[in-house]
């Protein structure tokens, strides 16, 4: 490792960072809307430097000057602080897990538990929730991240100390995403991954300096962390950070013609765009103004979850613009994109592969490879973009991937002749999509078990508008327990798991079906259930 402490391996990302903090002293990095200040790349790096120092004094590893892999679990609100607090982990040698903002304490202890970290940092602004978990977790250091704020003179600051790269394929990164199984899984990528991954969409979209990314995603998933943040430093552009999605303020902003080029998200947020739009905008003295600055923007891109046809129809009458779609996966970023020019952004389809990504389709029951046209098939995966391993889970790991090396991602498409995906759903009833975030049934229907009230739960997504599907829970009463109802049950569950897991409609039945081998059909509960669903 890099002679003293506070110097910065020129890994990839921290060249490019490097680069273009030399270029142009005042280069904005972040503007931090919730401190409503900003940050220049020069002060991002020098900033990194000495949270790099700090990590690893408290880690106790000044001597060696690495945490050589270690986990960094951190609780930081989307902003400068968070981006700092993420590139001093990949400075210092180590592995960032980011926790989620709006997990209840059950949620964060588990993620703490299974990642095994050296420390836990935690941010003033979740003060409350440091106090639970340190009640349940006494093993593991916790320190406190002192927040940052803008240089008043940026220009003059210097550069830090640099030193020799890492080596890339060190692990860098665990995101928690829901599985086959009930729990959980750390998705590990490394730098290589992660770098491979946001470079394909740097070349695909044509980020640029002069970029501008509106940001509003959560921090604790992939199409925030790379989509947004990752890629657009990788090319010098500036990011505006929001701690959160509101219409509103989308709308004020895009109102500001040429203020921002990019913005990223998911279906259910231009949803929620188109209908503020409706209720707010239309109509008004500012309607010119919020269709035009829409209309400016250089690129906006929609994914995480199917784009409907009327969400993407109704955008493009407001805004003239026609969303780009792409489909991606934790495990192996982005792999399929439409493309930039607008002719290339079908409707219905996902696009081609990204370039780099070797995609296939492989028939569900036999596995072989299919080399036709409209047929439907397993999305296999190939590439650099692809995740090293499930964290401590060896067998899981093994079980994704086909004997020849391909990741199987479980997602159904089709491919037209012109190469162009169109994806169809999931193989599996058990994981669910709403609001872009993927929900395991198995694990609510778990976490519901440990009700008293819950005798027997079959979960299930009810295809929905506005959150793409809804989280729905098919309920047997156990007798004697005091009459279930939604809201009740919200609260409860609320303190066991994220509030976009908890189901949003509850059907109290007598019996659950079950088949002669007592297994429920979950396709057939829907169709029961939700018939016009
Ligand atoms: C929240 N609520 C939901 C819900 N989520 N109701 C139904 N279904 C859901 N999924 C409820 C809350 O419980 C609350 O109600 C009310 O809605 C408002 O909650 P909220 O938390 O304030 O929601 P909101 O902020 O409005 O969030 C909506 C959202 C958010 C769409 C902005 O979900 C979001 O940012 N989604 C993006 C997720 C994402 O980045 N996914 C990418 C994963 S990576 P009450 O009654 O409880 O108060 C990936 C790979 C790839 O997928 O390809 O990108
Ligand atoms: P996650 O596991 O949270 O990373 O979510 C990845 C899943 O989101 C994929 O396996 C797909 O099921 C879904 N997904 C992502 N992008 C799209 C898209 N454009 N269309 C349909 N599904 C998508």
């Amino acid at each position: 490792m890099g002679a003293s402490l506070e110097s910065i391996p020129l890994l990839p990302l921290f060249q490019e960072a490097k680069k273009y903090a030399e270029q142009d002293p005042n280069k904005i990095a972040v503007i931090d809307r919730t401190k409503g200040q900003s940050f220049t790349y020069r002060q991002l790096l020098g900033d990194v430097s000495a949270t790099k120092k700090w990590l690893l004094e408290k880690a106790g590893l000044e001597s060696t000057g690495d945490l050589e892999e270690r986990r960094i679990s951190f609780l930081v609100p989307n902003g400068y602080d968070y981006v700092t607090m993420q590139w001093a982990v990949w400075a210092a040698g180590g592995v960032c897990v980011p926790l989620c903002t709006t997990h209840p304490v059950k949620e964060l202890l588990y993620t703490i538990g299974d990642s095994q970290p050296s420390l836990v940092v935690i941010h003033p602004t979740f003060e409350k929730v440091e106090a639970q978990l340190r009640e349940h977790v006494d093993a593991i250091p916790f320190v406190t991240f002192e927040p940052l704020s803008a240089a008043s003179e940026p220009s003059n600051l210097s550069l830090p100390p640099f030193s020799d790269s890492l080596s890339v394929d060190r692990r860098a990164l665990m995101i928690y995403t829901s599985g086959t199984t009930s729990n959980p899984k750390g998705c590990v990528t490394t730098h290589k991954n992660i770098t491979f991954q946001a470079s394909s969409l740097v070349n695909a979209w044509e980020y640029s300096p002069s970029d501008h990314l509106i940001h509003v995603l959560p921090l604790h998933h992939i199409h925030g962390i790379i989509n947004g943040l990752t890629a657009s430093f990788l090319s010098g552009a500036t990011v505006e950070m929001y701690p959160k999605f509101d219409p509103k303020t989308i709308w004020e902003r895009w109102q500001d013609k040429g203020s921002s080029t990019m913005f990223f998200a998911v279906p259910t947020i231009y949803s929620r765009l188109v209908d503020y739009f409706d209720a707010h905008i239309r109509g008004t003295e500012q309607e010119a103004a919020a269709r035009e600055g829409a209309r400016a923007l250089r690129l906006i891109v929609s994914g995480s979850a199917a784009l409907p046809t009327p969400i993407k129809s109704r955008f493009l009458e407001i805004t003239g613009q026609t969303l780009l779609e792409r489909y991606g996966m934790t495990e192996i970023g982005m792999a399929i994109s439409c493309g930039l020019d607008v002719e290339k952004r079908l409707d219905g389809s996902v696009g081609w592969p990204l370039p780099g990504v070797q995609v296939r389709l492989a028939d569900k029951e036999t596995g072989k490879i299919i080399e036709g046209v409209d047929e439907d098939g397993i999305i296999e995966v190939k590439g650099d973009n692809v995740f090293l391993e499930y964290w401590n889970r060896p067998e899981a790991t093994a079980k994704e991937f086909t004997a020849d090396g391909w990741f199987k991602t479980g997602d159904v498409a089709r491919r037209a002749a012109n190469g162009a995906y169109y994806i169809q759903g999931r193989a599996s009833v058990d994981l669910i999509k709403t609001g872009g975030y993927k929900v395991s049934a198995l694990e609510v229907e778990r976490k519901m078990l440990g009700l008293d009230s819950v005798q027997e739960v079959a979960v299930v997504g009810v295809p929905d508008d506005e959150w793409g599907q809804r989280v729905a829970a098919i309920v047997k009463q156990r007798p004697g327990t005091a009459p279930l109802n939604l809201d009740d049950l919200r609260r409860q569950l609320k303190e066991e798991m994220a509030p976009y897991k908890v189901p949003t409609i509850l059907r109290v039945v007598d019996a659950i079906e079950r088949n002669a081998m007592g297994k429920v059909n979950k396709k057939d509960l829907l169709k029961k259930y939700w018939p016009d669903a």
